[in-house]
């Protein structure tokens, strides 16, 4: 078995069966700009414990996969430049070389399940890419929540991808996608969109215990929970869309292909819209962190 590295808070978490949220790296080293992403990565943290659940960021440093970050190494990690992002395919080999890296949706799933954690928060999964009929660009996301047993709570997936046929590879793959409290599949940085979510659940206990069921049943994957980002943080899509077209366009342009298309195009949404689309990702990460808090509450209380 695999060494893990758990920090102080989450060992004692595991010890006296206080719930724990999994979080990943990879949206703090590739998904927002230094210093909010390191503020980011704090606030977060917060919001779980003042929701009564443990944090638990994960990634790999230094060759040692952490499960839990203290100050300086989360402080460190956000000011890195050159971070590798890891992902079901390269993990244990940064692991086997002594490697830094920042765990992705993907790899920080598989993290949680080795560390026995039921439940992460995130901001947006990966998904299909627009194009994906000629480039196959599919994440790895997809393919772990049907292979992982860990409920993965985002704001939906983001419109730089092809949210239908997203949709259409989670069900291929048999993974429950769970929008909460509405009926229709959240955009992201739009609460709403126009494709109907396969499930609804409007209280974290029932997400728990479809969780529990799945285990019961020896169904191997996780489940996705779409949560809305908060009504008074959305950003219009008639906002949005131009600027996701022109700067899928540019990354076309400039030939930008595997891993990096995901950086990219979050970098010049950003850049485009001057910080709001970091704005919006914040407030959705919060509301992500305090719901998965709230389904490992569940999970724990009512086990017991
Ligand atoms: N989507 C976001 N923000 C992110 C990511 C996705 O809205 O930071 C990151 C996550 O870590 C996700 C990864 O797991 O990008 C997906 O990358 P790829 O498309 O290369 O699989
Ligand atoms: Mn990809």
């Amino acid at each position: 078995m695999i060494d893990l590295h758990l920090s102080e808070e989450v060992r004692a978490a595991k010890a006296d069966q206080t719930p724990i949220v999994a979080l990943e790296s990879t949206i703090i080293t590739h998904g927002m700009p230094y210093p909010q992403n390191v503020e980011v990565a704090r606030q977060v943290e917060a919001d779980i414990r003042d929701a009564g659940a443990v944090p638990a960021t994960i990634a790999v440093i230094d060759g040692r996969l952490h499960i839990g970050l203290d100050e300086a190494q989360l402080e460190a990690l956000g000011q890195a430049k050159g971070v590798a992002k890891l992902s079901r395919a390269d993990m244990a080999a940064c692991i086997a070389t002594g490697g830094t890296g920042a765990t992705t949706v993907a790899a920080t799933m598989i993290a949680a399940q080795l560390a026995g954690i039921d439940v992460f928060a995130t901001g947006g999964i990966g998904g299909v890419h627009k194009g994906a009929e000629l480039s196959f660009d599919i994440s790895a996301d997809l393919q772990e929540l049907s292979a992982t047993a860990v409920t993965v709570v985002a704001a939906g997936a983001k419109a730089i991808l092809d949210l239908p046929k997203t949709l259409e590879v989670l069900e291929t793959l048999g993974v429950p996608v769970i929008a909460y409290g509405q009926d229709c599949f959240p955009a992201f940085w739009s609460a709403t969109s126009d494709l109907a979510a396969p499930l609804r659940m409007d209280d974290p206990a029932a997400i728990a215990r479809a969780h529990r069921t799945r285990r019961a049943m020896g169904l191997p994957g996780g489940q996705l929970v779409a949560n809305p980002i908060p009504a008074e943080a959305e950003i219009a899509a008639e906002v949005l869309t131009p600027i996701i077209d022109q700067a899928q366009a540019e990354a076309d342009a400039a030939g930008v292909s595997g891993k990096g298309v995901t950086p990219f195009l979050l970098q010049r949404i950003f850049e485009l819209t001057e910080g709001r689309s970091l704005e919006a990702n914040i407030a959705l990460v919060r509301n992500n962190a305090r719901l998965a808090a709230r389904i490992a509450r569940s999970l724990i209380e009512d086990a017991a």
